[in-house]
């Protein structure tokens, strides 16, 4: 069964799903990970002992984030990108309080639900911030950063950008740095190239948490596209693609099967072995990172690592 995308009026997920699953090799957008379940279990992934990204970024905020504030000038409004829960940028804040009389933070998700969390977050801890929450898809537009006046200081962190390819991530820092005005900053948070089996376990945890972060993406397609993935069907895998420096998740047939997807129309059958490619993440060096900002039109200022330099935050100027 195949239905042409062309015709039928689906909405952005859908066509995602729909084309993904009908291409070879099959592949599914990352960002259908983050329903409700999939956030909880995101976050039990950055508590984990080998998931060691957030901690390790934490620690460089909780030494630099004056010298990053203080670096990002007279930068009053802070804008964070895909914000979540916002713990990471509580330092950059208090830092920013520091420095400047009135701090307005305005924190960008697709989710309202992590919006909400951040706002309370911030408004309990750090009365004196202003927070205007803006629920957008800022891989889309972010044209509406024009909009708000001010210096601004955008906070992308977390190695978010790491999902993207090198192409989509230049486009997506270009598109970014268009809506901004000559001496707005970026600070960006990257993941460092690292010995890989360090890099295998931190996606491939002992607790399992990582796997169900996987394949929990198959049950929010079966309750939102009708579909009957069989879970214990489908087995977590992690690779490290040498040739384009990026850790990938699939998800690997155990058997021959076939999988309905009734809100698609859409029959897919799995060879035993067959994956589904799920999420890349890129692991930088500092020639990819040079790259990047070169390609994006901005300049760096200056980076800041931890002591292993396994990860990096680094300031970008319009
Ligand atoms: C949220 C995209 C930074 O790539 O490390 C964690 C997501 N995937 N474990 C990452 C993720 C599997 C995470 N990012």
């Amino acid at each position: 069964m195949s239905v042409n995308p062309a015709v039928l009026p689906l909405e952005d997920d859908a066509r995602e799903v729909l084309q993904g699953l009908s291409s070879s090799p099959k592949k599914l957008p990352p960002r259908l990970f983050y329903d409700q379940a999939g956030s909880a279990l995101f976050e039990q992934i950055t508590e984990l002992p080998e998931y060691y990204l957030t901690a390790t970024e934490q620690a460089i905020f909780e030494r630099h984030a004056g010298s990053m504030v203080q670096a990002a000038g007279a930068a009053s409004t802070i804008i964070e990108l895909g914000a979540g829960t916002a713990r990471k940028t509580m330092l950059v804040l208090r830092a920013a309080l520091a420095q400047h009389r009135s701090v307005t933070f305005i924190p960008v998700d697709v989710s309202s639900f992590a919006l909400d969390v951040a706002q309370q977050r911030v408004t309990t801890e750090l009365p004196q911030v202003t927070v205007h929450p803006l629920v957008m898809d800022y891989t889309r537009k972010s044209s509406t950063f024009s909009r708000i006046p001010g210096r601004k200081l955008v906070l992308y962190i977390g190695s978010s950008i790491g999902n993207f390819e090198p192409m989509a991530a230049s486009a997506l820092l270009r598109h970014l740095r268009s809506s901004l005005a000559p001496g707005d900053s970026l600070l960006l948070g990257i993941d460092m190239q690292k010995p890989v089996d360090i890099l295998l376990r931190a996606y491939d945890d002992s607790a399992g948490v990582t796997a169900h972060f996987n394949l929990n993406i198959l049950s929010r397609i079966n309750r939102e596209f009708d579909a009957d993935f069989d879970l214990a069907a489908f087995q977590h895998c992690v690779r490290w693609n040498h040739h384009d420096s990026r850790i990938e998740m699939h998800l690997k047939s155990r058997t021959h099967q076939r999988v309905h997807i009734e809100a698609l129309d859409l029959a897919v059958n799995f060879n035993p072995g067959e994956t589904i490619h799920t999420e890349n993440s890129y692991k930088f060096t500092s020639a990819m990172l040079n790259a990047l900002a070169s390609n994006a039109g901005l300049t760096i200022e200056q980076t800041w690592r931890d002591e292993r330099s396994w990860f990096s935050v680094t300031l970008l100027r319009v």
